[in-house]
């Protein structure tokens, strides 16, 4: 580890500070904060069948949200209906079952829309999630519009999805990287970005929230700025569609890219929102069925968005469950679902930060729904195989954030991640679990 990694590793990694006293080595004497969290909620938990199982002799407790969310009955029925009573090809089927498809995947869409606060449906594109998403732009875009000596400004807390699909254009086009660096608390550093945004920068395309260190970036002053340079803005809402309103216009990017796994929806289909005045000069990047209009031997011409950029036949069921999810996550509000995460999260970050031995990760205030965290001599993968014998479900490793990780001379860490069936209870059993690691390694 280098001298500045000590460094920043000393500042980012918070643990309880040494005038402080470390009340609590038994977990027991915890006791859970009433107001700590919108008990409301709680109320949802019955309506995710999986949740009400033992795993491993202990109830479950399923902090891996980040990771991929549970789904309500009211997704799993949406898709087995679909399938029971509507499933045919979209868009192209002149009968009842293909128009009744195509309607609900295309309902599916103006709830994407509505979603986001986007001006119109047409600027929804149905991809896989948020890495197909990023890597649509990274070609579709990124081919027709960098060239050599532009800039691609990127944040050090990316995700890999952030940051290979760049790596990649910039390969292709002769474009060059550039990273906005960590404050000691793992925050962007925004006094840089003065110097950082300069006339070469093309593009400025960054993590809304942090999976690994949970910061919450200012999505919207950084489209500001980018737009003030003439660089197009990109978000990767992965961690932050499903947690919190999100509002694309007042936020101001041209694109913001998600998964539906992460806020309810099944896997294998998510959403790139694309600004119509961007998504119009922009050539398609894949070919195929459905986004052409015209074909001859030599050549073809295409739709206009969103078909130009959904070539093939696409995920109808799981668009037709992300509606669903939409619905539900709507009918809780997501004012409620931030509350609740943040609240949780906060509890979290604070309790293991007093037990002994440990360590947290990234920002004292305000955060996402999740907490990275490491024990002084147990390795993460030790600590969290640990935790899965107790029934507690965290995730331990790199989080898609190598360079950062290594940066700060971490081979991975643990992290807890929660969502809005997770209770105040679990929590204290977390901390229990935990305290318990550290008596048993120790
Ligand atoms: N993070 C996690 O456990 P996909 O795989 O396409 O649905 O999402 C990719 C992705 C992109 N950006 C961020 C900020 C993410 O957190 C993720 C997924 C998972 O943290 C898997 S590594």
């Amino acid at each position: 580890m280098t001298q500045l990694s000590v460094f920043i590793n000393n500042l980012l990694f918070a643990s309880a500070p040494v005038h402080e006293p470390i009340a609590h080595s038994s977990a027991q004497a915890i006791m859970p904060d009433p107001t700590i969290h919108n008990p409301s909620l709680e109320s949802y938990r019955s309506d995710f069948p999986i949740l009400h199982q033992e795993a491993n002799g202990g109830p479950l407790v399923y902090f891996d949200n980040a990771a991929t969310t549970q789904k309500p009955r009211a997704v799993i029925d949406a898709i087995v209906r679909y399938y029971e009573r509507d499933n045919a090809n979209v868009h192209r089927g002149l009968h009842l079952l293909s128009s009744r498809a195509t309607d609900a995947f295309e309902g599916a869409r103006a709830k994407v829309a509505r979603y986001l606060n986007a001006a119109t449906s047409e600027e929804i594109i149905f991809t896989r999630g948020t890495t197909e998403a990023l890597n649509l732009v990274a070609n579709a875009w990124g081919n027709a519009y960098l060239k050599q000596g532009d800039v691609i400004l990127l944040t050090e807390m990316e995700h890999h999805s952030n940051l290979v699909p760049w790596q990649q254009a910039a390969q292709r086009t002769g474009a060059v990287l550039r990273f906005i660096p960590l404050t000691p608390s793992g925050e962007l550093d925004l006094s840089q970005l003065d110097k950082l945004l300069t006339p070469e920068v093309k593009l400025l395309s960054f993590t809304h929230i942090s999976n690994f260190l949970g910061t919450i970036n200012p999505a919207a002053t950084l489209c500001a700025r980018a737009r003030a340079v003439g660089a197009i803005s990109v978000v990767d809402a992965a961690q932050s569609a499903g947690h919190m309103p999100l509002d694309v216009q007042s936020i101001g990017c041209d694109f913001l890219a998600f998964s539906g796994h992460k806020m309810c929806a099944p896997t294998g289909i998510g959403a790139l929102y694309g600004k119509a005045t961007v998504l119009e000069n922009t050539p398609p990047w894949q070919g195929g069925g459905e986004m052409i209009l015209s074909v001859r031997y030599e050549s073809s011409t295409y739709k206009p968005a969103p078909a130009r950029f959904e070539a093939g036949t696409p995920n109808i069921a799981g668009a037709v469950g992300l509606g669903a999810a939409i619905d539900y996550l709507e009918s809780i509000g997501r004012d409620a679902l931030r509350a609740h995460d943040e609240a949780l999260a906060i509890d979290a970050y604070q309790r293991i930060r007093a037990l002994p031995g440990y360590r947290v990760v990234g920002p004292t205030g305000p955060r996402g729904g999740l907490v990275s965290f490491v024990h002084e001599s147990v390795h993460p993968h030790d600590l969290t195989s640990y935790c899965d014998q107790k029934g507690l479900a965290l995730r331990g490793g790199h989080h898609c954030n190598q360079p950062l990780m290594r940066k700060l001379g971490f081979p991975s860490t643990s992290r807890a991640s929660f969502y809005l069936y997770n209770t105040a209870q679990e929590i204290n059993r977390m901390i229990e679990i935990l305290a318990e690691a550290h008596r048993f390694f120790s």
